[in-house]
């Protein structure tokens, strides 16, 4: 029987099992290279990821901590090298990346503004003029030679419009350790690794249909213009992460407009990927080539990373990782100090890869008591929404606020999320401490 590799799961399980045999072609990377790389992670922890190749970034910093008279703060080894300001009201740095302050999003509308849209970089934001910007087409999967796309002519294609989130597969890892005990490597982001924009772009689709698509290809590796990545001394090139043909020709966008703007150059601009409801790395930034292959392709980022590892997974890891999972977050700093026998209104967002949100339940009491939020948005699938609930603190002292969704497939967030070494699709109840005073 073919296989029907439009079945995600499917499509996953069979190439991780050619991966393990050694069949899926590298992209650029040394297989054995990759296992060191794997088993260097898996002993000695985290996944140390540097700049590599030439810096052709632009070095414009605001928000990092900086030393005042006698006291001179630390400095952090590492800063995001953005272009955008990343005022500490707005982002916590962590490393090369800025998460998003939810309670910087409290009054905001439905999308998240792009002043305060969360950057994940696995080095720094390069400089590319979206004049000299060529998308280039190639691969033993088209039907003729490669095809290049100048932005003028992926502007002049049929344009496409949806809102969506960019999700980061490790959202939430921080609260693995701080709230299950179990530790986990990489970025410590608590819920503040997403954001929701209103994006306008091409099809990926009506692309590579221009580009002569055969029926014989299976993957599309699109890759960025940005450094090459080189972690723990190995050099895995640039970032690229390939997705199944199927997935490619259903409905991904070719982004070249954020919210009404020409794409900012620290969310991939001038063109990115889009890819709906998947984890945060398909969605590619600075896309500059996109190959297309007759048979599978494999890169870091879908063979020893973004998958899940751990005694609670198969071993060699899970298949790698496609949809993002379910979580709620409350408008508020975690620790935040609110007034005794004042009416507070709790705000919060909720949202799930798999369907849209249905409902949402708040607790002011550490999981005693459950009352339902109210909605203020028509919820759907790859959106999130925003919802409140009245609350009057009776009691001084610590408490713990908790806002669980359940989605149109009846998958409510679990008290405990499944663990794994790299922390991914923390998807549990979080619960967000806050003191009465
Ligand atoms: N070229 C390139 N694309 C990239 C990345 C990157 O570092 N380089 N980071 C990925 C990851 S891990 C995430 S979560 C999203 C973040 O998108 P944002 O920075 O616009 O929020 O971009 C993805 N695309
Ligand atoms: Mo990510």
């Amino acid at each position: 029987m073919p296989l029907d590799l439009s079945d995600e799961s499917q499509y996953d399980r069979t190439r991780l099992r050619q991966w393990a045999r050694g069949r899926a072609r590298s992209a650029g990377v040394d297989r054995r290279d990759m296992l060191k790389l794997f088993a260097a992670g898996a002993a000695a922890g985290s996944l140390g990821v540097a700049a590599g190749g030439t810096a052709s970034a632009a070095a414009h910093t605001t928000g990092a901590t900086s030393g005042t008279g006698t006291t001179a703060a630390p400095v952090p080894a590492v800063a995001p090298r953005t272009v955008k300001a990343l005022p500490p009201e707005l982002f916590t740095l962590r490393g090369t990346n800025a998460e998003t302050n939810f309670a910087a999003l409290r009054g905001t509308g439905p999308l998240t503004p792009i002043d305060r849209f969360f950057v994940r970089n696995h080095t720094a934001t390069p400089h590319i003029d979206a004049a000299g910007w060529r998308l280039k087409v190639w691969g033993d999967g088209l039907a003729g030679g490669p095809v290049e796309f100048s932005y003028e002519r992926l502007r002049a294609l049929r344009a496409v419009e949806r809102t969506l989130f960019i999700e980061c597969a490790g959202n939430g890892r921080s609260f693995y350790a701080t709230q299950q005990g179990q530790p986990v490597n990489g970025t410590a982001w608590t819920l503040g690794a997403i954001g929701v924009a209103h994006w306008r772009g091409a099809r990926l689709s009506d692309v590579l249909r221009l580009a002569g698509v055969s029926r014989d290809a299976v993957d599309v590796l699109p890759r960025g213009l940005d450094d090459e990545v080189v972690a723990n001394g190995v050099n895995l090139g640039r970032v690229r992460r390939p997705l199944p043909v199927a997935k490619a020709l259903d409905d991904v966008l070719l982004a070249y407009e954020m919210n009404g703007q020409p794409l900012p150059p620290d969310h991939g601009g001038p063109v990115r990927l889009v890819v709906p409801n998947w984890v945060g790395i398909s969605s590619i930034k600075w896309v500059g080539d996109i190959e297309v292959s007759d048979e599978p392709l494999y890169s870091p980022w879908n063979t020893d990373m973004y998958r899940l590892f751990g005694p609670e997974h198969p071993v060699g890891g899970s298949a790698p990782l496609t949809r993002q999972t379910l979580k709620s977050a409350f408008e508020l700093e975690l620790g935040a100090t609110v007034p005794v026998h004042r009416p507070l209104l709790l705000t919060g967002r909720s949202w799930s890869a798999a369907a849209p949100v249905t409902r949402i339940e708040v607790s002011t009491d550490g999981g005693g008591r459950w009352r339902r939020a109210r909605l203020h948005d028509v919820p759907h699938r790859g959106g999130w929404v925003r919802w409140s609930v009245p609350w009057t603190p009776r009691a001084k002292g610590a408490t713990s606020l908790l806002a669980r969704a359940t989605d149109a497939t009846g998958r409510t967030q679990p008290e405990r999320a499944v663990h794994n070494t790299e922390g991914y699709l923390f998807d549990a109840v979080v619960r967000h401490p806050v003191t009465v005073v």
